[in-house]
């Protein structure tokens, strides 16, 4: 490009480097899907199709972004992990947190009608961004495990919560009652109250999603011989599971390294 007298003004453009071999993670969030999710009439506590259209569009994202390593997803968020050693776009912030997010609400909005069939999408979907980087491995899982924590702690209480009014009782008595109860308490009102064992609550809306490359056989077909040939393929895959205690890291190593 020829150069002209305009082209100083490039220099103001301000370094946002994120610190060398430091793990980064950028998170997603909905903005306003407090309304978003009552205008498009999510279920409550938890609409599954709005919790597979998120894992959708992140499996998307780690699809096209090949240096992210993990994703975490629950209620409007999703955090993607990226490794020390990654030089996406020279570690720039703002071009890695920008890529990720735009790429994220784009497919949220192409594959909407693929989720919600016979919800009309009312207005564009918008998400927030933003890139924070973590020294230590311990860092990086104890932000995963606050995450974690977050998700289970908002489902038991919206369990609770929507199980009470849907009792037959308005919110402002669903707080009343809710109001300085433990985690203990939530339990047993779901169980002598309502009939309803948390335990048995299906994983991914106590655990949210969290999703690795996985390897999986894919069939696909030769264009040389027009037969179906089978190959093992990492695939991103949502898993429902708890990614704070040992276990999990334990059985994925190469998530640390
Ligand atoms: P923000 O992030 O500051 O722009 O504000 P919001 O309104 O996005 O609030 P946030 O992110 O703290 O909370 C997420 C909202 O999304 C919360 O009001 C509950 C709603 N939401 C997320 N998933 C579901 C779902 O599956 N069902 C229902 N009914 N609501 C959901
Ligand atoms: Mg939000
Ligand atoms: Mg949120």
């Amino acid at each position: 490009m020829a150069n002209s007298k305009y082209e100083y003004t490039r220099h103001f453009e301000t370094v946002d480097k994120v610190l060398p071999n430091t793990w980064m993670v950028v998170r997603i969030d909905g903005r306003g899907f407090h309304r978003f999710s009552q205008e498009h009439e999510f279920a409550k506590p938890n609409d599954r199709r709005a919790i597979d259209l998120m894992n959708r569009c992140a499996v998307e994202v780690m699809m096209d972004i090949k240096d992210i390593t993990i994703g975490y997803g629950q209620s409007d968020e999703y955090s993607f992990v990226l490794p020390k050693s990654c030089n996406l776009y020279s570690r720039r912030a703002s071009k890695i947190s920008s890529t990720i997010v735009s790429l994220f609400a784009a497919n949220y909005t192409m594959r909407w009608n693929e989720y919600f069939p016979t919800v009309k999408l009312k207005y564009p979907p918008c998400f927030d961004s933003r890139v924070v980087c973590y020294p230590s491995d311990q860092n990086l899982r104890d932000y995963l495990s606050w995450r974690q924590v977050d998700c289970h702690i908002n489902n038991l209480y919206n369990t609770t919560f929507w199980a009470i009014v849907h009792s037959g009782k308005t919110e402002t008595a669903a707080e009343e009652e809710l109001r300085g109860t433990f985690s203990k308490d939530k339990h047993e009102i779901l169980f002598s109250k309502h009939n309803i064992n948390y335990n048995t609550i299906e994983e991914i809306y106590k655990k949210g999603s969290v999703i690795i490359r996985q390897k999986t056989k894919v069939t696909s077909i030769s264009p040389n011989t027009g037969e179906p040939v089978e190959r093992i393929k990492l695939v991103p895959t949502p898993l429902h599971v708890d990614i704070i205690g040992q276990p999990f890291w334990g059985e994925h190593p190469q998530l640390l390294k």
